[in-house]
């Protein structure tokens, strides 16, 4: 083992390096080292998550840690960036000046694969509908894995050799380093403001994800989202929408009685029918069906599995009803339009709780359906003050330290008939390693001190 000292990150030997100690980071090498390939890794953190497995995998790569320097890729032909490294890193835009060529993981693997591929990207929903079209094609008995941003690494995908259908979640992370996608059925699900810090705009975020369509057989487009519609799209068009379709499209129509998932003037399910609940399950429902419509999936299976796909965890799931009051689970609510959408979803009598990490957006967009929707807000984390300010006026609010601690208010404020709603519009890592943990201990707290 090699391995520079941390605090100088330095390429000594090699012309292909790997930015990143990540999962990405592992796959990619894994990858390279099938094809013989020798690189070099480096990862800024002096204290990467995978560094063991990495020496354990690889005993002989050389590892370097710590800051980046011009140094750092001083002989390197091509850079393979992980997707929470940003491309515009000014080393690596120095390098590249200089002739390195990078990319990242998905480049890498679409370039060595002919199974057909579905790309999901949006803000909101991709796992939700990854999750949902795998399910609907091997209902089918169609061979789909689901990779990229949720579940294995895409490169992983690889070692599945029966593979008869690849659903990739993709993040705008991974397509700003992806040129070659190619994609049977691309779909950008909605888009709304989420990782500014990264991306400085909407209008270049916006961009990012529409590269889905750039080349793609089918384009399934949301028809109500602005920014979707706005996208230059390719091959066929599907699109989905919570109005009325029209022929060949997927939306809702309405009877005395009932609202129906319909395809054109078709009725296909009852909306109450669906396992998935809110406002956003049926729109992911919509896509899946346009998406599950351009792979010539069975209608009957898809309704079948539509019945039966009761959504992932963490996202707008009820823990439980104590007292007549309702308690949701909606952590994976990390920007504004996720956390919008759960509100419109419970109407009204809300008790919301929300706050950590903001990543940026227009927080009046909040305000607006907190005014409408919310009877108390209970902010924790690092950007409650920003919230708290920027919330002034439209609900009573207050602040508190721990989730626990917003579970004890909650149950104090509310009355039977009140929804409690954990949707923090902001990213968890400032009280806790991820989402999953956050919605943890909301569960944790709720059955404890409640139901
Ligand atoms: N990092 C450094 N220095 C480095 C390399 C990474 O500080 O040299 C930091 C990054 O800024 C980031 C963290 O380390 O905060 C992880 O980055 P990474 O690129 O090593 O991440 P991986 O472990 O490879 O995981 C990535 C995705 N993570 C990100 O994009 C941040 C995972 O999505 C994805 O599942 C995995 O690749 C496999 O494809 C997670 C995610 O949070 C779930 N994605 C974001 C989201 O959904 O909002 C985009
Ligand atoms: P992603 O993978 O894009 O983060 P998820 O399916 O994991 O999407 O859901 C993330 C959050 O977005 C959850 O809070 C969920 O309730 C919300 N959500 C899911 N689908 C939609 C949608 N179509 N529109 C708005 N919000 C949604």
């Amino acid at each position: 083992m090699d391995f520079a000292l941390p605090g100088q990150a330095t390429n000594r030997n090699h012309e292909t390096v790997i930015v990143g100690l990540g999962r990405t980071g592992l796959s990619v090498a894994t990858y390279l080292c099938k094809q013989g390939v020798p690189f070099v890794m480096l990862d800024t953190r002096h204290n990467p998550p995978y560094f063991n497995l990495v020496k354990q995998e690889f005993p002989d790569v050389e590892i370097c840690l710590g800051k980046l320097s011009t140094d750092s890729f001083q002989n390197a032909k091509r850079i393979i960036v992980s997707p929470g490294v940003a491309v515009d890193n000014e080393f690596i835009s120095c390098a590249v000046m200089q002739g390195a060529e990078y990319c990242g993981d998905i480049e890498l693997f679409v370039n060595n694969t002919q199974v057909p591929i579905v790309a999901v990207t949006g803000s909101n929903g991709k796992s939700t509908v990854t999750s949902l079209v795998v399910e609907m094609a091997r209902a089918a008995d169609i061979r789909a894995y689901a990779g990229g941003n949720l579940g294995p690494p895409a490169l992983d995908l690889l070692a599945f050799d029966d593979a008869e259908l690849f659903v990739l979640e993709l993040s705008s992370f991974q397509l700003e380093s992806t040129w070659s996608l190619r994609p049977q059925v691309g779909v950008v699900l909605n888009l709304s403001s989420d990782h500014l810090d990264r991306h400085g705009s909407v209008g270049n975020y916006a961009h990012i994800k529409a590269q889905v369509y750039e080349h793609a057989n089918f384009s399934v487009v949301n028809r109500n989202d602005t920014f979707v519609a706005n996208m230059k799209t390719s091959g066929v068009v599907i699109s989905f929408g919570s109005d009325s379709p029209a022929r060949g499209e997927f939306g809702l129509i309405h009877d005395l009685e009932n609202v129906y998932l319909a395809k054109g003037k078709n009725p296909l399910l009852v909306t109450s029918e669906l396992a998935m609940q809110g406002e956003a399950g049926v729109l992911n429902a919509l896509a899946a069906l346009a998406i599950g419509d351009a792979l010539g999936l069975s209608l009957e299976k898809m309704l079948l599995t539509l019945a039966n796909f009761k959504g992932l965890p963490h996202r707008f799931s009820l823990v439980g009803k104590s007292q007549g009051v309702s308690w949701f689970n909606d952590s994976k609510g990390t920007n504004i339009g996720a956390s919008i959408c759960a509100l419109r979803s419970l109407e009204a009598d809300i008790i919301l709780l929300a706050g950590g990490v903001f990543k940026g957006g227009d927080l009046s967009l909040l305000h607006e359906v907190v005014a409408k929707h919310v009877k108390h807000v209970v902010l924790f984390g690092q950007d409650a003050g920003l919230l708290k300010q920027a919330l002034h006026g439209a609900a009573s609010v207050c602040s508190v330290n721990t989730i626990r601690d917003a579970v004890t208010i909650a149950r104090g404020l509310s009355r039977p008939g009140d929804k409690v709603l954990l949707s923090p519009a902001c990213a968890s890592f400032d009280m806790y390693e991820d989402f999953i943990a956050r919605g943890e201990d909301f569960e944790a707290c709720v059955k404890e001190l409640v139901l």
